[in-house]
């Protein structure tokens, strides 16, 4: 394969991304009335503007054609039919399967894995609907009035921010609460206050060996058995969902509470799985299944559409574009949504974890940038933070605005200001204020010419930021199903381009055996010698204050 910067369409864009270095996206909005009707696009109830970018028509069909150059309909192929796509795991990634309502079969090594898939599905209508209706209770015979679930990482972020963003669709009388951390404060204060008796545990781990989960799984055992309740009982009282069943049965989760996942479904990729159980409980499994018919919405545009209407393929190639010939270091996303606050960090984890990477897929180390940092909060907060460096801080820092243009239960006045903001605030970042701008408006402010001067200089807004503008009606389980998988998707697009393997994680492998190692230092299990100076002393302060005094 040609090394991608040795294509012709890279050296291209390298012309183009200098040319287009000395051009302001004002005089194109000026020049160009049809601009912002031409860069729209509109599917599965998701509107893009991404007018608001430093890119020309050619810049775009040369950005598509790097993505053609570099495999992408092979690829995209490969991974929807069920291929060994992620190399060095030697697994299928079928996120796509956990949300195929369309009859057809998908392999993996000559199986077709949706009779599996379906049967887990029911298994998660027919749990969730014994919970909410009363037929599963606790051991005293109360209802379930609280689940905690327990996972962390990517058998946390999703179900936890989906359940999140759609808080107007809660079901009454079941509240769910999330516990991720290791540090014991979190899943004390979640069961403090908590009846075991109407308490459900829901334990999320794909390989069933989270240090994390596991420990917080067993203090909230420990902590229902000190309650009052039996070893017997423990059956109605926690359910697990894992890959690994033989290790959850020999923690004691009784065999027929485990609802199994397949190895073939990536953790940031897995709350279209039973991990997503705990959004179930939350929503009612009718909205569940909206969410996955809203990412197969999305897989089909996704799958179908050319490129020039391709909404993950528009926002991959744009991010590459300012990754790979502007040097953008991050990408930012702004929701304009409080219910919608959690998206940034769920994005964090699929982007950064996937693409943050620096060899192909060959194992040769890339000669590029590849993933940028994604971070963002909930606006308008940031406008009264962090967007002053968006606005005149060194760089630029691509921006997503996302924004639902209808909110239930809200008052209409609040809406229109939060909707003024986003729209405000992408335009600010597009015109920006020019130094004339900011000089004429200081006239008669009785300063001095030199200090007028001096003054503009600081006012002055240099614009020409990009940003794409999402929209959509309310933020619906089939909305936020097809915004999720548009992510997914572009994430999957851009390192098809970069060439990696966006479906492994050794980075993260490492930390947890590390964190193992350590804790075998700390208890004293290993010998302090195993460890590097720095680690060692660390420990030896971490004994010193823990010593019985
Ligand atoms: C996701 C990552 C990681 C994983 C967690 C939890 O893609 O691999 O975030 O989801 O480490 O792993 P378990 O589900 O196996 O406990």
């Amino acid at each position: 394969m040609t090394e991608l910067t040795a294509l012709p369409q890279w050296h291209h864009l390298e012309k183009l991304a200098s040319s287009i270095g000395e051009q302001h996206m004002r005089d194109w909005f000026a020049e160009d009335s049809d601009r912002a009707a031409r860069m729209q696009v509109e599917s599965c109830g998701l509107y893009l503007d991404f007018s608001k970018n430093r890119v020309t028509d050619e810049v775009m069909q040369t950005l598509f054609s790097l993505a053609d150059a570099q495999g992408l309909e092979e690829q995209r192929k490969s991974m929807f039919a069920g291929e060994a796509i992620n190399t060095t795991e030697g697994r299928a990634v079928l996120h796509t399967a956990l949300r195929n309502f369309s009859d057809t079969p998908i392999l993996v090594n000559g199986k077709d894995v949706m009779p599996e898939v379906k049967a887990t599905l029911e298994k998660v209508e027919s749990f969730t609907q014994s919970v909410h209706s009363g037929a599963h209770t606790g051991y005293t015979g109360k209802a379930i009035k609280h689940v905690v679930s327990i996972g962390i990482g990517g058998s946390f972020l999703g179900p936890k921010i989906m359940t999140e963003a759609l808080k107007p669709y809660r079901h009454n009388g079941i509240h769910v609460h999330f516990v991720a951390n290791v540090d014991g404060c979190h899943i004390h204060d979640v069961l403090s206050g908590l009846d075991h008796a109407e308490t459900l545990v829901v334990m999320s781990s794909k390989s069933f060996t989270t240090q994390e989960t596991l420990q917080n799984t067993q203090s909230a055992k420990n902590w229902f058995l000190a309650e009052g309740g039996s070893q017997e009982d423990v059956a109605k009282h926690f359910v697990a969902v894992s890959s690994n069943v033989s290790a959850a049965v020999k923690f004691g989760i009784a065999e027929e509470n485990i609802f199994p996942m397949w190895d073939w479904v990536g953790g940031r990729y897995s709350l279209w799985s039973a991990i997503g159980l705990p959004i179930a409980l939350a929503l009612g499994f009718a909205n569940f299944k909206q969410l996955l018919e809203g990412a197969h919405a999305m897989d089909r545009h996704f799958a179908t559409a050319p490129n020039e209407r391709n909404l993950p393929v528009i926002l991959a190639v744009l991010g590459v574009w300012y990754r790979n010939f502007f040097g953008a270091q991050s990408h930012v996303l702004l929701p304009y949504y409080h219910y919608l606050r959690g998206l940034p960090a769920y994005v964090q984890q699929l982007d950064m974890e996937s693409n943050g990477k620096m060899v192909t897929q060959q194992g040769e180390r890339v000669t590029y940038p590849t993933g940028p940092i994604i971070w963002g909060s909930e606006g308008t907060n940031g406008q009264h933070s962090f967007h002053q460096l968006i606005h005149q801080g060194h760089g630029i820092i691509p921006a997503d605005f996302i924004l639902p243009l209808n909110v239930p239960n809200q008052d209409d006045t609040h809406h229109a200001m939060l909707a003024s903001n986003c729209f405000g605030q992408a335009q600010a970042l597009m015109q920006g204020k020019t130094y004339e701008e900011c000089f004429e408006d200081l006239t008669d402010k009785g300063l001095g010419e030199a200090e007028q001067v001096r003054l503009a200089h600081h006012k002055t807004m240099p614009g020409n930021k990009p940003s794409n503008t999402i929209l959509f009606d309310a933020l619906t389980p089939h909305t936020l199903g097809a915004l999720i998988a548009m992510y997914e998707h572009k994430v999957f697009v851009q390192g098809v381009v970069w060439q990696l393997n966006s479906f492994d994680q050794w980075g993260v492998e490492l930390g947890k055996v590390l964190g193992n190692k350590v804790l075998a230092g700390i208890t004293g299990r290993t010998e302090g010698a195993n460890f590097d100076a720095s680690t060692q002393q660390l420990i030896a302060r971490f004994k010193h204050a823990n010593a019985p005094k």
